[in-house]
């Protein structure tokens, strides 16, 4: 089941609902047309208990059909939701209304009998009047149910979208030390960009294509960038959540520190971000490879491979050279684009490597129908 949460429609509040209930039901009941007034009267009496209990009952239980059910959602998704909203709280306000729902037919159908018994129009009136109090009173039950729903649904729509088939890579590293860059500059097409709703930095999710696969990248701004004591229960459980989407993490360290964090804290944070996640393939990146001074000894070779392999149409699957510092540690430069050819086809073979019965590959020379 594929659930985008964008696609959630506005969630009526209390009044919102109750208002759009009985509106209808006020032209129903206009609707009626009988030449005896008791007929008439009953008609128009039982059609508004009626069609009031129908459409909140229809409005709450297409909400809770169309809102995913925690069991069938990803893990990453299921992780998410905890954290940002409480799983507990879901699954509870869900509930409720679906219990309203059948609260309502259960007021309409013993109302309508009312109606229906008495020969007498003014209790007939009276059953109506009976049947909207009970309903409204059910309805303010679930009112902080449907303020809760809507106030989620603006939450959930914000989360970074992640596609739990494709590979996804985590790109993580203190602030400042180049991750959106990165990512956009390894990006075909366009860059969404989301929050999590407990930071206030944007989270770039970026996309490239190789061979038919498309590949993830993801941002992590305030959640691997410090240290984790520091940290809540609820940034705790989006960073295992991490463990679910990553077929790898990179970790991206700004040599030059001129990120404002000095290199020691940033390996300091690498080693936590290694327990952390301990299931995921982890590879060390340094960035801002064109601040350091003197510029690795391969920047221009490697900057001439990338050029040709692209001049060639970028075929294929070669070893282009990665670009290394002084220390032989691999790094890159975004604003400049050099070593992000060779990092690309890197993390093909990373995630390769990782994914050993990988769903979506094919035999050599296989294509895909739907593409
Ligand atoms: N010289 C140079 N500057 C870079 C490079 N990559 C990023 N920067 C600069 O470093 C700064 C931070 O880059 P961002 O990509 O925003 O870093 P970030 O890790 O996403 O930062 P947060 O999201 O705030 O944690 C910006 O001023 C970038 O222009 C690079 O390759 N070379
Ligand atoms: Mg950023």
């Amino acid at each position: 089941m594929k659930v985008s949460w964008r696609t959630l429609s506005t969630v009526l509040l209390e009044d919102e609902v109750l208002d759009k209930a009985f509106s209808r039901a006020k032209k129903a009941a206009d609707r009626v047309d009988d030449s005896d007034r008791v007929f008439r009267v009953r008609k128009q009496m039982t059609r508004m208990v009626q069609t009031a209990a129908d459409i909140i009952a229809t409005e709450f239980t297409e909400l809770v059909n169309a809102w995913p059910s925690l069991d069938q959602s990803p893990l990453f998704d299921v992780a998410m939701i905890d954290a940002c909203v409480g799983c507990d709280d879901y699954r509870k306000h869900l509930a409720t209304l679906q219990w309203a729902a059948k609260q309502v037919q259960r007021i309409a159908s013993q109302n309508t009998k009312k109606i229906t018994r008495t020969g007498r129009t003014e209790l007939m009136h009276d059953g109506r009047r009976e049947a909207y109090g009970r309903i409204s009173s059910i309805m303010r039950q679930v009112g902080p149910s449907l303020t809760w729903l809507s106030e989620t649904r603006e939450i959930l729509k914000r989360l970074p979208k992640i596609d739990q088939v494709l590979p996804c890579v985590v790109v993580c590293g203190a602030p400042n030390v180049g991750k959106s860059a990165f990512i956009s500059a390894l990006s075909t097409g366009n860059m969404e960009v989301n929050h999590y709703p407990f930071t206030t930095k944007q989270i770039h999710v970026g996309h490239f294509t190789h061979r038919r696969l498309q590949y993830q990248l993801v941002d992590t701004p305030g959640l691997l960038d410090r240290p984790m004591d520091k940290r809540n229960d609820i940034e705790m459980q989006a960073i295992a959540a991490l463990e679910h989407v990553g077929s790898l993490v990179l970790f991206l360290v700004d040599e030059s520190e001129s990120c404002g964090t000095p290199f020691e804290e940033q390996m300091n944070l690498l080693a936590e971000v290694e327990t952390l996640l301990p299931e995921t393939e982890l590879m060390l990146v340094s960035s801002k490879a064109d601040l350091l001074d003197p510029l690795p000894e391969m920047w221009e070779s490697v900057r001439e491979a990338e050029a040709d392999w692209r001049a060639n149409g970028s075929e294929g699957e070669p070893h282009l050279p990665l670009l290394k510092d002084h220390k032989g540690r691999t790094c890159l430069s975004a604003t400049e684009e050099v070593g992000l050819d060779a990092m690309r086809l890197e993390i093909v073979r990373q995630v390769k490597a990782a994914r050993p019965n990988d769903p979506m590959e094919l035999p050599e020379g296989w294509y895909r129908s739907d593409q």
